[in-house]
């Protein structure tokens, strides 16, 4: 009976207010804070993305200054990836998976706050970097020195902000690996666990590779700034490219820590929608944990242009590709489980349809760049540009707002507007493609990125583009209506909210956890 009493939630004495959100230890709680800081940080880094777009509506510098320009690429990619897209997968991890596998919470609950509440202060410090003597760093997100080591001390903001961010990432991980591995309901095996819990595990581990090593090349920065080391400057017998094999041994892993939790997701959505279950399940996972080892190996494809041998751009181009083989079985599987369903077309479907479309077109382009003539071509052009955007913002971004309109009636307990989901749906579609498409266009032309004017014949281009960006940013408003709408003011969703799909929808091709979704087991 004792067991009984401490995992009777109901009658604990919770704080209330704002207090409960900063002491929460509820995983649901924690996902939904995860979710709001992923937003509000999408809706500053796309603020700092359409001041870029602005500035290249037309030629000449109208709107800011070269080095501000050079900062707003800086902070629009770190808080685009460390602050929205990260936090909105694991944001999506905390609410889902304890309820997939059947375990009561997240294994670890006060390091799970923990892990949230060094977000906003990370989050704050890139931010106020811009207004620090000197500026934020104004090297790309990438961060490569020299300049990142000789730059005023908004570099060292942005370095602490790293730090924190990768403390974060690490115990959200460990607290992933451990509810996975540890918490699973009676029943629930491995191989019988829904997808987006498998991409998320093996995400993790990725995490926790992958972090110190960033953490390891911003404290040789730091040191290189301030306590008199040579790591990463010739004069000293230091060497700058060390910096980007260290940074892309962590960066390459990272871009498949953003969008493996995104095949876990369309993984879950396609088949709810297609009313079958997934077709290949174990090759979905080994698929994953094959794009998870590869990762490790083809990080200088980043780099070809700094002068490796022949042998080791041979090396990392065969090994790039490699992995198109593990990503082609996915999308197969997607498609095969679409292969005679009874298919629908909800906003959730929509969103994982134009992942599935878009977030192909990304990986061959990538495929196209990681063929080392040619991207010794197109290197620091707006072809690349163009192929990472189609794999962050039609990948993992699209995913994820498949994500939030899935399992928004389960979140909430009521509908969204699905015609305004729809509508969503189509303009950020046209409006990305708009945005995107014509970027491939123009770095084949020949146009730099990271450039804040560009020669004449880049005109016509570089305004659809930036008319696309307003246009998505826009779009971006209705998301945030219709969610507010939803949670004001929807309809009651029922238990099964896409018709048809009944279990499908969240457990495939798993039976359904021991435990009911809604109630926390309770110890008999
Ligand atoms: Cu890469």
């Amino acid at each position: 009976m004792e067991a009984v009493h401490h995992l009777d939630h109901g009658h604990e004495h919770h704080p209330a207010g704002i207090m409960r959100w900063v002491t929460t230890t509820n995983h649901k709680d924690i996902g939904t804070l995860y979710l709001w800081f992923s937003f509000a940080m999408f809706m500053v880094g796309g603020v700092m993305a359409l001041v870029i777009r602005a500035e290249l509506f037309q030629p000449g510098l109208q709107i800011v200054q070269p080095e501000f320009f050079n900062q707003m690429t800086t902070l629009h990619g770190l808080i685009m990836v460390f602050g929205a897209i990260m936090p909105a997968f694991v944001g999506f991890a905390n609410w889902q998976i304890p309820m997939m596998i059947g375990a009561p919470d997240m294994a670890f609950p006060r390091m799970n706050n923990w892990s949230f509440w060094l977000l906003p202060p990370a989050a704050l410090l890139l931010v106020i970097s811009l207004f620090v003597p000197g500026g934020a760093a104004a090297a790309g997100w990438t961060l490569y020195p020299p300049l990142t080591v000789q730059m005023g001390m908004g570099m060292d903001l942005t370095i602490f902000a790293v730090h924190i961010l990768g403390m974060s990432s690490i115990m959200g991980s460990i607290n992933i690996v451990t509810t996975v591995l540890n918490l699973r309901a009676p029943g629930m095996t491995l191989m019988k666990m829904p997808l987006f819990v498998w991409t998320w595990l093996i995400t993790a581990y990725l995490l926790i590779a992958v972090m110190p090593v960033l953490a390891g090349a911003v404290t040789m920065t730091l040191t290189d700034r301030h306590f008199g080391t040579h790591f990463f400057n010739a004069a000293g017998g230091g060497d700058p490219v060390l910096f980007q094999h260290i940074f892309w041994f962590f960066g390459h892993p990272e871009v498949y820590i953003i969008i493996l939790p995104g095949f876990g997701v369309v993984s879950q959505i396609i088949p709810a929608f297609s009313r079958k279950p997934l077709f290949g399940y174990a090759s979905m996972v080994y698929a994953t944990a094959s794009i998870a080892i590869l990762s490790f190996i083809v990080w200088a494809h980043h780099m070809y242009t700094v002068g490796m041998p022949v042998a080791g751009q041979l090396f990392f181009m065969f090994a790039t590709m490699l992995i198109a083989v593990p990503t082609g079985v996915k999308v197969f599987n997607w498609l095969a489980t679409m292969w005679k369903g009874s298919l629908t077309f909800e906003a959730p479907m929509l969103f994982a349809l134009g992942f599935i479309f878009l977030f192909t077109t990304g990986g061959l382009t990538g495929i196209v760049l990681s063929i080392v003539p040619l991207d010794v071509q197109v290197h620091d052009t707006y072809y690349v540009v163009a192929h990472f955007h189609y794999t962050m913002v039609a990948g993992a971004l699209f995913s994820a707002f498949g994500a939030v309109y899935f399992w928004l009636p389960k979140w909430t307990g009521k509908m969204y507007d699905e015609k305004l989901g729809k509508l969503h749906f189509w303009l950020s579609f046209i409006f990305f493609n708009l945005t995107f498409f014509v970027q491939h266009f123009l770095g084949l032309a020949g146009m730099p990125r990271r450039i804040p004017d560009y020669a004449l014949q880049f005109a016509e281009f570089n305004a659809i583009s930036s008319v696309g960006a307003f246009g998505f940013g826009l779009t971006q408003l209705l998301f945030f209506y219709i969610v507010l709408k939803c949670i004001r003011s929807g309809e009651k969703a029922p238990a099964r909210p896409w018709e048809g799909a009944d279990t499908l929808e969240w457990t495939l091709p798993s039976p359904a956890p021991y435990h009911s979704f809604e109630t926390p087991p309770v110890v008999k």
